[in-house]
C-alpha cells in the first residue's frame, strides 16, 4: 500500500512537473489586495490592535508572514513589483509614474495574471488590484480576461476634517451612508457575482483589489464604536526619534516637521486619525470576509489558494512622520498571507519575506512551470514548513539607489550617497536606536550590506524628478518643493 502511495505521489509530481496536469484539476487562486494596511492587524499582533477577525481566520487557516516586506513603500512601485516579479531597482519604477506598460522592460513582460491566464486560467480584476491609471484603457483586456470596475470611495458633500491640504481624499471620519455605497462593498459584490458567472471548465485566478484603510478612511458609525475615544492606544513614538539618523534621511523621509503631522497635533487630530484608520481596516476586513464566505458558499474553500497582501505600511506618528514613503519597518512591513491545498494551517513564519516572492511561489503552489527570470524566491517549502531554511534577507527601496536590508534580527539601510542606519529588532522594534556607527556592528553591517542591490536602474522614463541634491548644510529636492499630492500617496 505504502509503495503503491508512493508511486501514485511521483507519478503526480512527474506530470505536475512536465505540465501534464489537467488546467481544470489545478487550484484556483483568490488573491486579496489591501491597500496601505500595517501591521496594525489581530494576527500579526500591531500597536494599536485593529479588530480583523476575517484576516484573522484566514490567518488560522493558513500561513502567515510575520515578517514580510515590501520591495517599494509606494503602491505603483509594489504593485509593479509584485505583479512583474522584478524589483523597483531593476525596473526603475520607484514612483507614482510611470505604469508598467510605459517602460521598455516591461512593455511585452508576461506578468502574473497573464501568466496563469496562459496556462489555462481564467483571469479577472475588481478594485485596486494595478495601481489606479498604470494600466490604459487599451491594454486592459490584455492584464486579464476580465478588468473589472475599479469604484472609487463615496465622498462627503464637504470635508469632514479640514486638513493641511485642500485635497478630498486627505480626510477621515464617519460617513453616513449606505456601507453598500463603499468601493470595497462594491469590489466584493463584483468578484462574487464573477465566482458564479465565471467560465466553469478553467480553473480561476481572480483579484479583489480593497482601497482602504488608504485615505480617505471613511467608515460608518458601527465601525467606529469598536474603538472607543477613550481607551484609544497611540503607537509607540519616540520624541526626537529623528536624531540619529543621517541627514539625507531627514530629506529622503519627510523634512521634519512633516507638514500633516504638524496639522494633528496642533490641530488634536492625531488620536481621531488612528481612530479612523481603525475602523476602517475593520470595515475592509469585513468585506475580507464576504468574499471568504463567498468562496465557501461556491465549494471552492478547498480547492482555492487565498493569498492577502497589503502593497505597502503606514506610519501615524512613527519617526515623526505620517503616511509612508520611507525604508523603516512602519512602511515596509506588510501583512501576508496564504492558505488552500497543500498550505499549513495555523503557521507563522518568522523567516523574511519579499512579496516580490508572491510570483514564484503562486506559480509553484498551483503547480504551474517554474519561469526563469523572476528576482523572488518560492515560498512553498515555508508554506509547507514554516521552518524551513530561507537564506534571502528582504529588500525595500525608495527611490533609485536607498535600499534596506531586512534580516530576522536586523534592519540595515543605505542611502545613495553612502550613509547607513542599523537597528536591532530583537531588542529594539521601534527602530529608535540607530547603530550604523557602532564599530562593534561593523560585521553585522558587512553582511547585510552584500545583499544591497549591485545596480539600481536608474528612474524609468516618465518617473516624477526625485533627485535630491546638496545645498549648504544639508539636502533638498531638486525642484523643491516636494508636491502635495506625492505626500498623501
Ligand atoms: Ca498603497
Ligand atoms: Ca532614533
Amino acid at each position: 500500500m505504502k509503495h503503491h502511495l508512493r508511486r501514485v505521489l511521483c507519478f503526480a509530481v512527474v506530470l505536475a512537473t512536465v505540465g501534464l496536469v489537467r488546467a481544470a484539476d489545478r487550484p484556483n487562486v483568490l488573491m486579496i489586495v489591501v491597500d496601505d494596511l500595517n501591521d496594525w492587524i489581530g494576527c500579526l499582533g500591531g500597536r494599536p490592535a485593529a479588530i480583523t477577525p476575517h484576516i484573522d481566520r484566514l490567518a488560522a487557516r493558513g500561513t502567515l508572514f510575520r515578517n514580510a516586506h515590501t520591495q517599494a513603500p509606494l503602491c505603483n512601485p509594489s504593485r509593479t513589483s509584485v505583479l512583474s516579479g522584478l524589483r523597483p531597482s531593476t525596473t526603475g519604477v520607484y514612483g507614482l509614474q510611470p505604469g508598467a506598460r510605459q517602460v521598455p522592460l516591461l512593455k511585452d513582460w508576461e506578468m502574473l495574471p497573464q501568466y496563469f491566464q496562459r496556462h489555462g486560467y481564467f483571469t479577472a480584476s475588481f478594485g485596486k488590484v494595478w495601481h489606479d491609471g498604470a494600466v490604459k484603457p487599451a491594454d486592459r483586456p490584455k492584464e486579464f480576461n476580465v478588468y473589472g470596475p475599479s469604484p472609487g470611495e463615496p465622498l462627503p458633500k464637504q470635508k469632514i476634517v479640514q486638513t493641511e491640504s485642500a485635497m478630498r481624499v486627505v480626510d477621515w471620519g464617519v460617513l453616513p451612508v449606505d456601507e453598500k455605497e463603499f468601493a470595497d462593498w462594491k469590489t466584493a459584490d463584483n468578484a462574487l457575482a464573477q465566482l458564479k458567472s465565471r467560465p466553469k471548465d478553467k480553473p480561476f485566478f481572480i483579484a479583489a483589489g480593497f482601497r482602504m484603510p488608504h485615505l480617505p478612511c471613511f467608515a460608518t458609525q458601527k465601525w467606529f464604536d469598536l474603538y472607543p475615544e477613550d481607551k484609544l492606544e497611540l503607537p509607540p513614538v519616540l520624541s526626537d526619534d529623528r536624531r540619529d539618523v543621517p541627514d539625507f534621511a531627514w530629506y529622503l523621509h519627510w523634512k521634519l516637521p512633516e507638514p500633516r503631522l504638524s496639522w494633528l497635533e496642533k490641530n488634536n487630530q492625531w488620536r481621531s486619525l488612528v481612530r479612523a484608520y481603525l475602523a476602517s481596516t475593520s470595515f475592509m476586513d469585513s468585506q475580507v470576509g464576504r468574499l471568504l464566505d463567498g468562496l465557501a458558499a461556491a465549494g471552492h474553500a478547498d480547492d482555492t489558494i487565498v493569498v492577502l497582501w497589503s502593497d505597502h505600511g503606514w506610519h501615524i506618528g512613527e519617526k515623526g512622520i505620517s503616511g509612508k514613503n520611507s525604508l523603516w519597518e512602519r512602511s515596509t512591513r506588510v501583512p501576508l498571507i496564504f492558505a488552500g491545498p497543500g498550505i499549513t494551517a495555523g503557521a507563522v513564519c518568522a523567516q523574511a519575506a519579499e512579496l516580490l516572492d508572491l510570483y514564484p511561489t503562486l506559480l509553484a503552489a498551483a503547480g504551474l512551470p517554474a519561469r526563469e527570470g523572476l528576482e523572488g524566491h518560492s515560498l512553498v517549502p515555508q508554506l509547507r514548513d514554516s521552518a524551513a531554511p530561507r537564506p534571502w534577507p528582504a529588500i525595500t527601496t525608495h527611490n533609485a539607489d536607498n535600499h534596506t536590508v531586512r534580516s530576522t534580527r536586523w534592519r540595515y539601510i543605505r542611502y545613495a550617497e553612502g550613509s547607513e542606519e542599523l537597528y536591532d529588532m530583537a531588542t529594539d522594534p521601534n527602530e529608535w536606536t540607530n547603530l550604523a556607527r557602532d564599530p562593534h556592528y561593523t560585521e553585522v553591517k558587512t553582511e547585510l550590506a552584500r545583499w544591497v542591490p549591485a545596480v539600481s536602474a536608474a528612474p524609468a522614463p516618465g518617473s516624477a524628478q526625485r533627485t535630491l541634491v546638496r545645498d549648504g548644510t544639508g539636502w533638498r529636492w531638486e525642484g523643491e518643493p516636494i508636491r502635495p499630492e506625492e505626500r498623501i500617496q
